[in-house]
């Protein structure tokens, strides 16, 4: 398993959080830690290096969240990982949570997972972001017909079959657009819950305005696009293998 985080100036909180990222899981995963730095101008790097990344994927300039998972999720397949796992660089969510939010792609019961804060706890997220996130996830229940729970978590796991074939559309944001397209696709997706604490240092990148005016086009423009069903008999069959494997604890997975 490949776990990477998305990081633009997170230098006092990359540290806090990499330590914390199981690096076994039973079964025989070996997990791999990367940061995506998305041309952070503080020591976000030299942190992540110093916490014990396994590298640091630097992207150069400032290219957005969106571009930052797509290049991470891109990197996890490069690195040869059954599993990707994403987790916000900030330490608002549990690291110690990566086996439970992984574990239905682990054992075959899903290709993509997403860590629920509202299935879960929430300290102190205000009550406009509380209103946003609802409304956001409303509308893509609506769009999917079926329900979520939480549709802007920073706490994902993708099969490899997924991120191979996920599409951003944009690159200010991965949040909704990601779970439209592999849903869309067929891939079948579970919501674990976490717990979720907001952030006591840094800033929250989100501003309202400049949110809206992304986030809603690159919804519009994803649901526009026919998503082809890529789930295929024979990924399906990857899929039970991966859960024999881990019942018998044969392979080492990575
Ligand atoms: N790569 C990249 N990461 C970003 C960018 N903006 C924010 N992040 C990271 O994305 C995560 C979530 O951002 P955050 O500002 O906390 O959003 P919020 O949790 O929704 O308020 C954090 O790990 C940030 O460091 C960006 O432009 N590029
Ligand atoms: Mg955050």
């Amino acid at each position: 398993m490949v776990v990477f985080l998305p990081a633009y100036n997170e230098e006092m909180n990359v540290a806090e959080v990499l330590p914390r990222v199981p690096r076994r899981i039973g079964g025989g995963w070996v997990v791999e830690v990367i940061v995506v730095d998305d041309g952070s101008t503080d020591g976000t790097v030299q942190a992540a290096l110093a916490a014990g990344a396994d590298a640091v994927l630097e992207l150069g300039r400032n290219r957005g969240l969106g571009a930052a998972v797509r290049a991470g999720m891109a990197e996890c397949v490069r690195r040869g990982a059954d599993i990707g796992f994403m987790i916000d660089a900030d330490n608002e969510y549990p690291p110690e949570q990566i086996p439970e939010v992984a574990a239905p792609i682990m054992d075959g019961t899903a290709d993509y997972t997403m860590g629920s804060r509202f299935k879960g706890t929430i300290a102190g997220m205000k009550l406009h972001r509380r209103l946003g996130n609802v409304a956001f996830t409303l509308l893509q229940c609506v769009l999917l017909r079926r329900v979520i729970w939480d549709g802007q978590s920073g706490m994902r796991a993708f099969s490899r079959e997924a991120m191979k074939a996920a599409r951003i559309v944009h690159d200010y944001n991965y949040a909704q657009v990601l779970t439209l397209n592999l849903v869309r696709q067929g891939f079948r997706m579970v919501e674990v819950p976490i717990r979720y604490r907001v952030r006591t240092k840094g800033q929250s990148f989100i501003r309202f305005g400049a949110y809206m005016k992304a986030v809603v086009p690159a919804i519009w423009k994803e649901m526009r696009t026919p998503a082809r069903r890529n789930v295929s008999k024979r990924q399906q069959a990857d899929a039970s293998l991966r859960r024999q494997n881990g019942l018998l604890g044969s392979e080492e997975g990575r």
